[in-house]
């Protein structure tokens, strides 16, 4: 069942429910701030003091960070990570494959608020598959006659049990820049989150596994060529309106992207596309 719905103050999403899954996608953004698999829990964190309003980005789900990740090169005034979570985007198809599977195609066109910000005509759109995988796929393409760069991430928000509890692995022996410490070091073994962490890993393995206690969740991806663990602990949570005190404790983000040296250059009618999957085992 696909059902649109709005809060009080006119904050539209989309609900799905169908055999093996259920999730929510505000318009805004085409956030994906739910997302949970029958007989298992949430697979996608959400703060208890997220935001659902106009113009500001919801903390938790899938972020979808365009055309910039991180701050804009050319202008740190801008806001960060681009307009696209901010932005309304458009449903464009929205389909029951099968009793245990759901379609839903949403896209995001320039309009005078993104080309005050990014002078470049594009064609985006965000493809989500709801079933017992979840797939997620930002396709771009450029529309305009003059090439563009574009450093993309799908933001993605784990729930986990406890911080503790966690172990990831299929960055063993990479290399990452350190984004706390701006130096770039190797990855010594598995990763375990005992502090903050903002760092971005290049060239990861095409499956990355997060381990939470007996639960093993496998994260695929394609057209990427780098990975970002974020998890912002203690004091920068604080600093966050939109993060309770103890809410780094239940989520880590590791987020498909195309960031730093992994931007990408699409010349006119070029497309690229960002893809992520997620299962159980
Ligand atoms: O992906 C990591 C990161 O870029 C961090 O540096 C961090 O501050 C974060 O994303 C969250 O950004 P936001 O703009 O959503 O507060």
């Amino acid at each position: 069942m696909i059902t649109h719905k709005q809060f009080d103050n006119d904050f539209k999403y989309i609900e799905i429910q169908n055999k093996q899954a259920e999730a929510k996608i505000a318009l805004q953004g085409a956030h994906l701030f739910h997302y949970k698999v029958k007989d298992k829990a949430s697979l996608l964190w959400l703060s208890d003091s997220a935001y659902f309003e106009e113009g500001k980005a919801i903390r938790g789900g899938i972020p979808i960070c365009f055309p910039w990740f991180g701050k804009n090169k050319e202008d740190p005034s801008l806001p960060q990570h681009g307009f696209a979570r901010t932005q309304l985007w458009t449903v464009v198809l929205e389909e029951e494959i099968d009793e245990g599977t759901t379609y839903i195609q949403l896209q995001l066109k320039p309009n005078t608020h993104t080309l005050t910000q990014w002078a470049y005509l594009f064609d985006v759109t965000l493809d989500i598959i709801i079933g017992h995988e979840l797939s997620i796929a930002l396709s771009v393409t450029n529309t305009d006659t003059k090439p563009f760069e574009i450093s993309t991430a799908l933001h993605t928000y784990f729930s986990v049990s406890d911080i503790d509890n966690i172990s990831i692995k299929g960055l063993e022996n990479r290399a990452y820049y350190d984004a706390l410490e701006e130096k770039t070091s190797i990855q010594d073994g598995d990763i375990l989150i005992q502090e903050e962490v903002d760092r971005v890993y290049v060239n990861p393995t095409e499956t990355i596994t997060l381990l939470d206690r007996d639960e093993k969740i496998s994260l695929q991806q394609e057209g990427s060529n780098s990975l970002v663990v974020w998890n912002p602990w203690i004091e920068k949570s604080k600093q966050m309106a939109d993060m309770t005190e103890d809410g780094y404790r239940t989520m880590v983000c590791l987020e498909t992207s195309n960031a730093r040296e992994d931007a990408r250059v699409l010349q006119a009618k070029e497309s690229h596309v960002l893809r992520a999957e997620f299962k159980y085992g």
